[in-house]
């Protein structure tokens, strides 16, 4: 069958053919294509297409798909087992290359997505200071725990309120505009020992991308640190993304908790929560906060992560910043010999170029973005065998695969769009 087809049969068995809401396109107005293979930087749809990948799994694939090491770790792994529900040597062996990489995560737990991780941290967070507040920002996403699904980003932006989240559990969810310090400076004031946590996307990923202020973590380090509250970097998109030692080693900024996912799977599901091992110490089994997962630990996950991070310690991180960064000033020098403003938002590997004339520092800046023009653009970008991020939200990645030709030929793509 061909994508269309096969779309018509998922429809009749999952909610919009999908198993997570951003893959059915519905922003840029789409069908989802279905991917038969990966390689390298490259998809292959069930229709024999080609595309040069932007998007890469939203995040995980960052040395291209079928990394010889991590297809091999991954194989080596299953051919030992694939889930023993007790400890192995995987799980120290990633946990120690992540500690050596992020020395604030002393200690740490796996789990199996990005939502379990923010959503323990919260919960840990909260146990440890006994406090119930929180703060998070307007168009952040921490994944789809209720308590986070209050102004989010990524495809919860999409969804009016959201339908089946107890108004009493958002009621603890204070919210602040990204870039805000004095506004968290105020949530303070008027709530200031209740606060158990700030969660931030130390480079917001999930309202397009969002770089921070000057002094704006500096800020949040500071107020947590005065009034006793634990300030939590959700690196889930920033962690071995924007540094190999994620936002916190770029930006200099220690927080007490760390959550991680996507790059430390290598394609396969994993979470992470980490930080201060006195904070840890308070988890089960050894302190009261209760968390759990069947399959936290899998040892073929451990090893595709560990072997991801081992390859990426021989990448040249700065390499690939400057070449994401001469092929998004050469999309935005077309798109404005097109008429459209753009604004292009950038670290590292990871990019957002909003329709829109910018600047773009938080959500309601973001939302200014027109998104029939980026529709319009994703589609002719698809045809020309280009696959961005359906969704103007989110950010686009280059990878450690990608080749200059690939950069050339989706430069060819864009010159032939037409709005
Ligand atoms: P997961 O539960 O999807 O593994 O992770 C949740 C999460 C937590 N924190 C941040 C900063 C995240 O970006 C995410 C998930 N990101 C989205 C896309 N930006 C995942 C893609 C999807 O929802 O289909």
């Amino acid at each position: 069958m061909n994508s269309k087809e096969l779309y018509a049969k998922a429809r009749t068995l999952m909610p919009g053919g999908v198993n997570s809401p951003l893959r059915a396109c519905k922003y840029v107005n789409s069908e989802p294509v279905f991917i038969r293979n990966a390689k390298g930087a490259h998809l292959f749809d069930e229709d024999g297409r080609e595309y040069i990948d932007y998007v890469f799994s939203w995040g995980p694939q960052i040395l291209g798909h079928q990394d010889p090491a991590v297809s091999a770790a991954a194989h080596e792994a299953i051919d030992l087992g694939s889930s023993y529900g007790a400890p192995c040597l995987g799980e120290i062996e990633l946990a120690e290359a992540i500690s050596r990489l992020i020395p604030s995560m002393e200690m740490m737990r796996m789990v199996s997505s990005g939502t379990e991780a923010t959503m323990s941290a919260l919960r840990l967070a909260r146990g440890y200071t006994g406090r119930k507040k929180f703060v998070k920002f307007i168009g952040n996403y921490h994944g789809h725990a209720d308590a986070f699904l209050a102004a989010a980003g990524s495809a919860a932006a999409t969804v009016p309120g959201t339908p089946g989240v107890p108004e009493e559990v958002t009621a603890h969810t204070l919210l602040a505009q990204y870039n805000d310090l004095e506004a968290v400076k105020a949530l303070f004031a008027e709530n200031g020992e209740d606060i158990a946590c700030v969660i931030v996307e130390p480079v917001a990923g999930n309202m397009g991308l969002v770089l921070p202020a000057d002094g704006f973590l500096q800020g949040l380090r500071d107020l947590c640190t005065e009034h006793g509250a634990l300030l939590i970097f959700d690196e889930v998109i920033t962690g071995f993304r924007v540094s190999p030692g994620g936002a916190q080693v770029r930006f200099g900024i220690t927080p007490d908790l760390t959550t991680l996912g996507k790059i430390i799977g290598g394609g396969f599901p994993v979470g992470c929560f980490g930080g201060k091992r006195e904070i840890m110490e308070h988890m089960a089994p050894l302190g009261g906060v209760f968390q759990a997962g069947t399959l936290s630990g899998n040892p073929v996950a451990m090893a595709a992560g560990l072997a991801t991070l081992k390859r990426l310690a021989e990448c040249d991180y700065d390499a690939l910043e400057a070449r994401t960064t001469a092929l998004t000033d050469g999309l935005a020098e077309i798109m404005r010999e097109k008429g459209k403003p753009v604004t292009v938002n950038r670290i590292a590997s990871a990019f957002t170029m909003y329709f829109n004339d910018g600047p773009v520092t938080n959500m309601a800046e973001s939302g200014n973005s027109d998104s029939e023009a980026y529709a319009a653009y994703w589609r002719q970008m698809l045809a020309g065998g280009v696959y961005l991020a359906p969704a103007g939200f989110e950010c686009a990645f280059t990878s450690f695969a990608h080749t200059d030709e690939d950069f050339e030929k989706t430069l060819e793509a864009a010159r032939k769009v037409e709005f």
